[in-house]
């Protein structure tokens, strides 16, 4: 007796919202190049050094607020594209970029950190993460 129909279990990827910070998990479907993806993937700068940059406005967003990379370092240049103060923080790696502004001379930091683990390492501005300033790295 052959058992075919057991073959056929259904092929429903079931939406677990409790992964990473309670947030919606809609990333993935960012289109590479846009200017204010939600998402975007680090790349290998000259040195071998992974690079990104991410964008802060003042709607107290990060731009992008979701960055795919890989273990080791990566290099974040924050941009502020707008007039208020903002930084990016690791609280898990206890790092902390200096404060980008709107003044001339101020609006481009550089912070370095490394990810020894894969893993999903959330991020925020000190200043406005209680207006949802927020992002998160997933390293693989
Ligand atoms: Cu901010």
């Amino acid at each position: 007796m052959r058992r075919h129909a057991l073959l056929l279990a259904p092929l429903v990827a079931v939406p677990l919202a409790a992964i990473g910070c309670g947030n919606t998990a809609r990333q993935e479907a960012a289109v590479p190049g846009t200017a204010a993806s939600a998402s975007a993937t680090a790349t290998t700068g000259a040195d071998g050094v992974q690079e990104v940059v991410v964008g802060t406005t003042d709607k107290f967003r990060f731009g992008p607020a979701t960055v795919h990379a890989h273990t080791g370092r990566l290099r974040i240049v924050l941009i502020d594209d707008g007039n208020y103060p903002h930084n990016i923080a690791f609280s898990s790696l206890h790092a902390t970029s200096a404060t980008v502004s709107g003044t001339p001379g101020q609006q481009r930091k550089v912070l370095t950190v490394t990810f020894a683990s894969p893993g999903t390492y959330d991020f925020v501005c000190t200043y406005h993460s209680s207006a949802g300033m927020k992002g998160r790295v997933v390293v693989s």
